[in-house]
Protein backbone atom coordinates (compact mmCIF):
# COMPACT_ATOMS: atom_id res chain seq x y z
CA UNK A 1 0.00 0.00 0.00
CA UNK A 2 0.97 3.30 -1.04
CA UNK A 3 2.37 5.76 2.00
CA UNK A 4 0.65 8.31 0.06
CA UNK A 5 -2.89 9.04 1.62
CA UNK A 6 -5.52 11.83 1.34
CA UNK A 7 -6.87 12.80 3.90
CA UNK A 8 -10.96 11.92 4.34
CA UNK A 9 -11.95 15.48 4.69
CA UNK A 10 -10.39 15.96 1.40
CA UNK A 11 -12.23 13.17 -0.54
CA UNK A 12 -15.79 14.61 1.21
CA UNK A 13 -14.96 17.75 -0.21
CA UNK A 14 -13.72 17.18 -3.25
CA UNK A 15 -17.13 14.60 -3.75
CA UNK A 16 -19.22 18.16 -2.58
CA UNK A 17 -17.30 19.95 -5.34
CA UNK A 18 -17.80 17.61 -8.24
CA UNK A 19 -21.66 17.99 -7.20
CA UNK A 20 -21.63 21.93 -7.28
CA UNK A 21 -19.14 21.86 -10.71
CA UNK A 22 -22.26 19.51 -11.83
CA UNK A 23 -25.13 21.44 -10.83
CA UNK A 24 -27.51 22.10 -13.54
CA UNK A 25 -28.47 25.51 -13.71
CA UNK A 26 -31.96 27.05 -14.67
CA UNK A 27 -33.75 30.44 -15.50
CA UNK A 28 -35.14 32.48 -12.71
CA UNK A 29 -38.82 33.53 -12.71
CA UNK A 30 -37.54 36.94 -12.44
CA UNK A 31 -39.19 38.33 -15.00
CA UNK A 32 -38.59 42.13 -17.58
CA UNK A 33 -39.19 40.76 -20.87
CA UNK A 34 -35.45 42.07 -21.68
CA UNK A 35 -33.18 39.02 -20.27
CA UNK A 36 -33.22 36.27 -17.99
CA UNK A 37 -31.34 35.76 -14.62
CA UNK A 38 -30.27 32.09 -13.71
CA UNK A 39 -30.25 30.52 -10.63
CA UNK A 40 -26.61 29.48 -9.58
CA UNK A 41 -23.84 31.49 -10.04
CA UNK A 42 -21.76 30.21 -12.85
CA UNK A 43 -18.45 30.70 -10.27
CA UNK A 44 -18.47 30.80 -6.31
CA UNK A 45 -15.31 30.57 -4.18
CA UNK A 46 -16.49 26.95 -3.78
CA UNK A 47 -15.43 26.68 -7.73
CA UNK A 48 -11.87 26.87 -7.07
CA UNK A 49 -9.93 23.86 -7.06
CA UNK A 50 -8.99 22.50 -3.64
CA UNK A 51 -5.22 21.79 -4.62
CA UNK A 52 -5.05 25.65 -4.57
CA UNK A 53 -5.82 26.42 -1.52
CA UNK A 54 -5.27 23.18 0.63
CA UNK A 55 -2.37 21.29 1.32
CA UNK A 56 -3.18 17.77 0.23
CA UNK A 57 -0.29 16.20 2.35
CA UNK A 58 -1.71 14.90 5.50
CA UNK A 59 1.76 14.85 7.60
CA UNK A 60 2.11 18.50 6.91
CA UNK A 61 -1.58 19.38 7.01
CA UNK A 62 -3.27 16.84 9.30
CA UNK A 63 -6.09 18.97 9.79
CA UNK A 64 -6.77 19.16 6.66
CA UNK A 65 -6.68 23.23 6.52
CA UNK A 66 -7.16 25.96 4.00
CA UNK A 67 -3.67 27.08 4.03
CA UNK A 68 -4.67 29.93 1.08
CA UNK A 69 -7.83 30.78 1.28
CA UNK A 70 -10.04 32.25 -1.41
CA UNK A 71 -12.24 35.17 -0.29
CA UNK A 72 -14.09 35.98 -3.70
CA UNK A 73 -14.56 35.15 -7.31
CA UNK A 74 -15.85 37.68 -9.41
CA UNK A 75 -15.89 40.11 -12.41
CA UNK A 76 -14.89 38.25 -15.75
CA UNK A 77 -13.99 39.14 -18.76
CA UNK A 78 -15.18 36.80 -21.09
CA UNK A 79 -14.36 35.01 -24.70
CA UNK A 80 -16.07 32.52 -26.71
CA UNK A 81 -12.96 30.42 -27.76
CA UNK A 82 -12.20 26.98 -29.53
CA UNK A 83 -15.46 25.65 -28.63
CA UNK A 84 -15.75 26.63 -25.31
CA UNK A 85 -17.23 29.87 -23.26
CA UNK A 86 -14.23 30.69 -20.97
CA UNK A 87 -14.16 33.11 -18.46
CA UNK A 88 -11.05 35.12 -16.81
CA UNK A 89 -11.74 35.49 -13.79
CA UNK A 90 -10.79 37.97 -10.59
CA UNK A 91 -9.76 35.32 -8.37
CA UNK A 92 -9.18 36.93 -4.58
CA UNK A 93 -6.98 35.52 -1.82
CA UNK A 94 -8.24 35.92 1.85
CA UNK A 95 -5.12 38.07 1.80
CA UNK A 96 -6.96 41.03 -0.41
CA UNK A 97 -4.92 40.34 -3.92
CA UNK A 98 -6.68 39.81 -6.92
CA UNK A 99 -4.74 37.81 -9.56
CA UNK A 100 -6.59 36.11 -13.03
CA UNK A 101 -7.61 32.87 -13.83
CA UNK A 102 -9.14 30.93 -16.84
CA UNK A 103 -12.56 29.05 -15.84
CA UNK A 104 -13.60 27.19 -19.00
CA UNK A 105 -17.09 25.33 -20.22
CA UNK A 106 -19.29 23.84 -23.16
CA UNK A 107 -22.18 25.58 -21.73
CA UNK A 108 -22.22 29.67 -21.06
CA UNK A 109 -24.62 29.16 -18.12
CA UNK A 110 -23.20 26.14 -15.82
CA UNK A 111 -20.19 23.71 -15.65
CA UNK A 112 -17.08 26.44 -15.57
CA UNK A 113 -13.84 24.36 -14.13
CA UNK A 114 -10.83 26.43 -13.16
CA UNK A 115 -7.76 25.29 -15.62
CA UNK A 116 -5.12 23.41 -13.63
CA UNK A 117 -3.34 26.85 -12.34
CA UNK A 118 -4.25 30.59 -12.33
CA UNK A 119 -2.58 32.89 -14.67
CA UNK A 120 0.95 34.09 -13.60
CA UNK A 121 1.82 37.67 -15.26
CA UNK A 122 4.74 38.51 -16.56
CA UNK A 123 6.59 40.85 -13.92
CA UNK A 124 7.52 44.18 -15.39
CA UNK A 125 6.69 46.33 -12.66
CA UNK A 126 7.75 46.01 -9.16
CA UNK A 127 5.29 48.87 -7.67
CA UNK A 128 2.45 46.85 -8.97
CA UNK A 129 0.28 45.67 -5.70
CA UNK A 130 -2.98 44.72 -7.47
CA UNK A 131 -4.52 43.33 -10.59
CA UNK A 132 -8.34 43.10 -11.71
CA UNK A 133 -11.37 43.66 -14.02
CA UNK A 134 -9.98 41.94 -17.08
CA UNK A 135 -11.65 42.85 -20.22
CA UNK A 136 -10.82 40.62 -22.85
CA UNK A 137 -10.68 41.36 -26.77
CA UNK A 138 -10.01 39.16 -30.20
CA UNK A 139 -8.90 41.70 -31.69
CA UNK A 140 -8.73 41.94 -35.57
CA UNK A 141 -5.25 41.84 -35.73
CA UNK A 142 -5.22 38.41 -34.74
CA UNK A 143 -4.51 38.47 -30.77
CA UNK A 144 -6.36 38.21 -28.04
CA UNK A 145 -6.16 41.55 -25.45
CA UNK A 146 -6.88 41.54 -22.28
CA UNK A 147 -6.81 45.09 -20.71
CA UNK A 148 -7.29 45.51 -16.27
CA UNK A 149 -6.53 47.46 -13.72
CA UNK A 150 -3.17 47.84 -12.77
CA UNK A 151 -3.12 48.82 -9.00
CA UNK A 152 -0.11 50.42 -7.06
CA UNK A 153 0.33 52.75 -3.89
CA UNK A 154 0.40 56.53 -4.28
CA UNK A 155 3.92 57.50 -2.65
CA UNK A 156 3.34 61.21 -3.37
CA UNK A 157 0.91 61.52 -0.76
CA UNK A 158 1.40 60.82 3.09
CA UNK A 159 -1.93 58.39 2.88
CA UNK A 160 -1.29 54.88 3.27
CA UNK A 161 -4.89 54.07 1.42
CA UNK A 162 -3.69 56.33 -1.57
CA UNK A 163 -3.58 54.29 -4.54
CA UNK A 164 -2.66 55.01 -8.02
CA UNK A 165 -4.69 52.74 -11.10
CA UNK A 166 -3.97 52.40 -14.65
CA UNK A 167 -4.98 50.15 -17.35
CA UNK A 168 -2.73 46.92 -17.96
CA UNK A 169 -2.42 45.16 -21.26
CA UNK A 170 -1.73 41.46 -21.86
CA UNK A 171 -1.87 39.19 -25.36
CA UNK A 172 -2.32 36.09 -25.79
CA UNK A 173 -3.41 33.50 -28.39
CA UNK A 174 -4.31 31.01 -25.94
CA UNK A 175 -5.27 31.89 -22.48
CA UNK A 176 -1.98 30.01 -21.47
CA UNK A 177 0.90 32.42 -22.68
CA UNK A 178 0.48 35.93 -21.53
CA UNK A 179 2.67 38.52 -23.02
CA UNK A 180 2.86 41.78 -21.19
CA UNK A 181 2.75 45.36 -23.22
CA UNK A 182 3.20 48.45 -21.38
CA UNK A 183 0.70 49.91 -19.44
CA UNK A 184 -1.41 52.68 -21.25
CA UNK A 185 -0.35 56.24 -20.99
CA UNK A 186 -3.32 58.63 -21.08
CA UNK A 187 -1.67 61.77 -21.36
CA UNK A 188 -4.50 64.18 -19.82
CA UNK A 189 -6.04 61.80 -17.06
CA UNK A 190 -3.12 60.66 -14.58
CA UNK A 191 -5.68 57.69 -13.14
CA UNK A 192 -7.66 55.00 -15.57
CA UNK A 193 -9.66 52.20 -14.66
CA UNK A 194 -12.77 50.26 -16.46
CA UNK A 195 -10.47 50.89 -19.85
CA UNK A 196 -11.98 48.29 -22.36
CA UNK A 197 -10.13 47.98 -26.62
CA UNK A 198 -12.68 47.30 -29.28
CA UNK A 199 -12.20 44.23 -31.47
CA UNK A 200 -11.73 46.66 -34.16
CA UNK A 201 -9.31 49.14 -36.06
CA UNK A 202 -11.04 52.66 -35.88
CA UNK A 203 -9.01 55.08 -38.47
CA UNK A 204 -6.31 52.37 -38.68
CA UNK A 205 -5.74 52.78 -34.93
CA UNK A 206 -6.50 50.73 -31.51
CA UNK A 207 -9.70 52.10 -30.33
CA UNK A 208 -10.25 52.44 -26.33
CA UNK A 209 -13.23 52.55 -24.01
CA UNK A 210 -11.58 54.47 -21.33
CA UNK A 211 -12.33 56.18 -17.65
CA UNK A 212 -10.44 59.29 -17.35
CA UNK A 213 -9.88 59.96 -13.70
CA UNK A 214 -8.44 62.71 -11.77
CA UNK A 215 -8.19 60.51 -8.41
CA UNK A 216 -8.02 56.73 -6.89
CA UNK A 217 -11.97 56.53 -6.29
CA UNK A 218 -12.95 59.88 -6.84
CA UNK A 219 -12.99 60.33 -10.49
CA UNK A 220 -13.12 64.09 -9.78
CA UNK A 221 -13.59 66.34 -12.78
CA UNK A 222 -13.46 62.89 -15.31
CA UNK A 223 -16.72 63.55 -16.88
CA UNK A 224 -17.38 59.35 -17.73
CA UNK A 225 -16.77 57.35 -20.05
CA UNK A 226 -14.29 58.41 -22.59
CA UNK A 227 -13.16 57.12 -26.00
CA UNK A 228 -9.26 57.41 -27.12
CA UNK A 229 -7.45 56.36 -30.37
CA UNK A 230 -3.88 55.04 -30.21
CA UNK A 231 -1.32 54.09 -32.86
CA UNK A 232 0.82 51.39 -31.16
CA UNK A 233 -0.03 49.19 -29.16
CA UNK A 234 3.43 48.45 -28.27
CA UNK A 235 3.62 51.72 -27.14
CA UNK A 236 0.36 52.65 -26.01
CA UNK A 237 -0.59 56.12 -25.91
CA UNK A 238 -3.68 58.03 -25.87
CA UNK A 239 -3.52 61.99 -26.27
CA UNK A 240 -7.41 62.53 -26.51
CA UNK A 241 -10.33 61.33 -24.64
CA UNK A 242 -13.41 62.44 -25.76
CA UNK A 243 -16.03 61.62 -23.51
CA UNK A 244 -19.44 59.40 -24.75
CA UNK A 245 -20.95 58.49 -21.78
CA UNK A 246 -21.27 61.63 -19.00
CA UNK A 247 -22.18 61.00 -15.31
CA UNK A 248 -25.26 63.37 -14.78
CA UNK A 249 -26.56 64.64 -11.71
CA UNK A 250 -29.24 62.76 -10.21
CA UNK A 251 -29.13 59.61 -12.62
CA UNK A 252 -27.62 56.52 -12.16
CA UNK A 253 -24.35 57.72 -13.70
CA UNK A 254 -23.74 60.34 -10.86
CA UNK A 255 -21.07 59.18 -8.62
CA UNK A 256 -19.17 57.13 -11.31
CA UNK A 257 -19.73 55.12 -14.56
CA UNK A 258 -17.38 52.66 -16.16
CA UNK A 259 -16.71 50.53 -19.48
CA UNK A 260 -18.16 47.38 -18.67
CA UNK A 261 -18.45 44.15 -21.02
CA UNK A 262 -16.40 45.20 -24.42
CA UNK A 263 -18.04 46.36 -26.95
CA UNK A 264 -19.92 44.41 -28.89
CA UNK A 265 -20.22 45.46 -32.64
CA UNK A 266 -23.97 45.17 -34.26
CA UNK A 267 -25.41 46.28 -37.38
CA UNK A 268 -26.98 49.54 -35.60
CA UNK A 269 -23.64 50.18 -33.74
CA UNK A 270 -21.41 49.16 -30.92
CA UNK A 271 -23.54 48.16 -28.18
CA UNK A 272 -21.89 48.55 -24.40
CA UNK A 273 -22.93 47.08 -20.96
CA UNK A 274 -21.95 49.72 -18.80
CA UNK A 275 -21.86 50.40 -14.79
CA UNK A 276 -23.07 53.13 -13.25
CA UNK A 277 -22.79 54.33 -9.68
CA UNK A 278 -24.59 56.32 -7.51
CA UNK A 279 -24.12 57.42 -3.52
CA UNK A 280 -26.64 56.42 -1.16
CA UNK A 281 -26.84 56.64 2.72
CA UNK A 282 -25.52 52.92 2.44
CA UNK A 283 -22.76 53.75 0.73
CA UNK A 284 -21.95 53.22 -3.37
CA UNK A 285 -24.70 51.45 -5.51
CA UNK A 286 -23.50 50.01 -8.70
CA UNK A 287 -25.79 49.19 -11.46
CA UNK A 288 -25.49 48.11 -15.38
CA UNK A 289 -26.76 50.18 -17.76
CA UNK A 290 -27.04 50.00 -21.99
CA UNK A 291 -25.98 52.74 -24.69
CA UNK A 292 -24.99 52.01 -28.54
CA UNK A 293 -22.35 54.46 -30.30
CA UNK A 294 -21.66 54.81 -33.62
CA UNK A 295 -20.26 52.06 -35.82
CA UNK A 296 -17.73 54.50 -37.35
CA UNK A 297 -17.24 57.05 -35.28
CA UNK A 298 -17.37 55.12 -32.14
CA UNK A 299 -17.51 58.09 -29.50
CA UNK A 300 -20.68 59.54 -30.99
CA UNK A 301 -23.64 57.94 -28.72
CA UNK A 302 -27.05 57.27 -30.89
CA UNK A 303 -29.16 55.76 -28.06
CA UNK A 304 -29.39 55.83 -24.61
CA UNK A 305 -31.88 54.27 -22.81
CA UNK A 306 -33.16 55.69 -19.63
CA UNK A 307 -32.32 53.98 -16.09
CA UNK A 308 -30.56 51.16 -15.25
CA UNK A 309 -30.44 47.50 -17.37
CA UNK A 310 -29.80 45.51 -14.29
CA UNK A 311 -29.53 46.25 -10.75
CA UNK A 312 -28.46 44.20 -7.30
CA UNK A 313 -31.75 42.19 -6.57
CA UNK A 314 -32.04 39.75 -3.29
CA UNK A 315 -29.00 38.16 -2.46
CA UNK A 316 -27.28 39.73 -5.40
CA UNK A 317 -27.15 42.70 -2.70
CA UNK A 318 -25.39 40.79 0.11
CA UNK A 319 -21.55 40.48 -0.65
CA UNK A 320 -17.92 41.98 0.66
CA UNK A 321 -18.92 44.84 -1.23
CA UNK A 322 -23.00 44.67 -0.77
CA UNK A 323 -25.10 46.59 -3.29
CA UNK A 324 -23.14 46.24 -6.15
CA UNK A 325 -23.58 44.49 -9.65
CA UNK A 326 -20.47 45.00 -11.96
CA UNK A 327 -19.73 43.15 -15.56
CA UNK A 328 -16.68 43.73 -17.51
CA UNK A 329 -17.76 40.11 -19.53
CA UNK A 330 -20.12 39.09 -22.35
CA UNK A 331 -20.27 36.72 -24.70
CA UNK A 332 -22.35 36.41 -27.77
CA UNK A 333 -23.03 32.98 -29.76
CA UNK A 334 -23.43 32.59 -33.38
CA UNK A 335 -27.38 32.51 -33.04
CA UNK A 336 -27.40 36.08 -31.38
CA UNK A 337 -27.66 34.96 -28.22
CA UNK A 338 -25.89 37.04 -25.05
CA UNK A 339 -24.70 36.07 -21.94
CA UNK A 340 -24.06 38.59 -19.55
CA UNK A 341 -21.08 37.57 -17.08
CA UNK A 342 -21.91 39.71 -13.87
CA UNK A 343 -21.03 39.57 -10.35
CA UNK A 344 -22.66 40.35 -7.69
CA UNK A 345 -21.48 42.55 -4.53
CA UNK A 346 -17.69 41.72 -5.28
CA UNK A 347 -18.20 38.16 -3.99
CA UNK A 348 -19.41 35.67 -7.02
CA UNK A 349 -20.63 35.84 -10.61
CA UNK A 350 -23.52 35.56 -12.09
CA UNK A 351 -25.07 35.39 -15.57
CA UNK A 352 -27.95 36.91 -16.91
CA UNK A 353 -29.17 35.81 -21.36
CA UNK A 354 -30.76 37.60 -23.54
CA UNK A 355 -30.37 38.47 -27.13
CA UNK A 356 -28.80 41.26 -29.09
CA UNK A 357 -31.87 42.18 -30.85
CA UNK A 358 -33.50 42.23 -27.35
CA UNK A 359 -30.76 44.68 -26.37
CA UNK A 360 -31.11 46.69 -28.84
CA UNK A 361 -35.39 46.83 -28.84
CA UNK A 362 -34.31 48.04 -25.20
CA UNK A 363 -31.62 50.40 -25.99
CA UNK A 364 -33.50 52.09 -29.19
CA UNK A 365 -37.31 51.74 -27.77
CA UNK A 366 -36.70 53.09 -24.30
CA UNK A 367 -37.19 56.29 -23.78
CA UNK A 368 -33.90 58.72 -22.61
CA UNK A 369 -34.62 59.58 -19.44
CA UNK A 370 -36.01 62.82 -19.03
CA UNK A 371 -33.79 64.46 -16.32
CA UNK A 372 -36.87 65.64 -13.61
CA UNK A 373 -39.25 63.77 -11.86
CA UNK A 374 -41.88 66.17 -13.32
CA UNK A 375 -40.88 65.14 -16.98
CA UNK A 376 -40.31 61.40 -15.78
CA UNK A 377 -44.21 61.53 -14.69
CA UNK A 378 -44.96 63.39 -18.38
CA UNK A 379 -43.41 60.60 -20.01
CA UNK A 380 -45.09 57.61 -17.39
CA UNK A 381 -48.60 59.50 -18.53
CA UNK A 382 -47.70 59.33 -22.05
CA UNK A 383 -47.54 55.45 -21.90
CA UNK A 384 -50.24 55.10 -19.57
CA UNK A 385 -52.55 57.22 -22.03
CA UNK A 386 -51.26 55.15 -25.19
CA UNK A 387 -52.33 51.95 -23.31
CA UNK A 388 -55.33 53.17 -22.25
CA UNK A 389 -55.99 54.33 -25.69
CA UNK A 390 -54.70 50.91 -26.93
CA UNK A 391 -57.21 49.11 -24.40
CA UNK A 392 -60.36 51.02 -25.24
CA UNK A 393 -59.58 49.81 -29.36
CA UNK A 394 -59.83 45.96 -27.88
C1 LIG B 1 -10.45 47.35 -5.33
C2 LIG B 1 -11.53 47.37 -6.41
C3 LIG B 1 -12.30 48.66 -6.36
C4 LIG B 1 -11.37 49.84 -6.36
C5 LIG B 1 -12.12 51.13 -6.17
C6 LIG B 1 -9.60 48.56 -5.46
O1 LIG B 1 -8.60 48.58 -4.50
O2 LIG B 1 -9.67 46.21 -5.44
O3 LIG B 1 -12.41 46.32 -6.25
O4 LIG B 1 -13.12 48.75 -7.47
O5 LIG B 1 -10.41 49.70 -5.34
O6 LIG B 1 -12.88 51.15 -5.03
C1 LIG C 1 -14.64 49.05 -8.72
C2 LIG C 1 -14.53 48.07 -9.83
C3 LIG C 1 -14.75 46.65 -9.40
C4 LIG C 1 -15.67 46.46 -8.23
C5 LIG C 1 -16.45 47.68 -7.88
C6 LIG C 1 -17.26 47.56 -6.62
O1 LIG C 1 -14.52 50.38 -9.04
O2 LIG C 1 -13.37 48.28 -10.60
O3 LIG C 1 -13.58 45.93 -9.21
O4 LIG C 1 -16.53 45.41 -8.53
O5 LIG C 1 -15.61 48.79 -7.76
O6 LIG C 1 -16.44 47.40 -5.49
Amino acid sequence: MSQFKLHPEFLRQKERQEALLAAQNRKTDFYNGIYDRWENPVLTRDHVPLEWRYDLNPAANPCFMERLGVNAVMNAGAIYLNGKYCLVVRVEGNDRKSFFAVAESDSPVEGFRFREKPILLPDTCPQETNVYDMRLTQHEDGWIYGVFCSERKDDSVNDLSAAVAAAGIVRTRDLDTWERLPNLVTLRSPQQRNVALLPEFVDGQYAFCTRPMDDFIETGSGGGIGFGLCRDITHPVIDEEIITSPRRYHTITEAKNGEGATPIKTERGWLHIAHGVRNTAAGLRYVLYVFVTDLREPWKVVAEPSGFLLAPRGWERVGDVSNVVFTNGAIVDSGGAVYIYYAASDTRLHVASTTVDKLLDFAFHTPADPLRSRDCVTQRCQLIDNNLEYLSKL
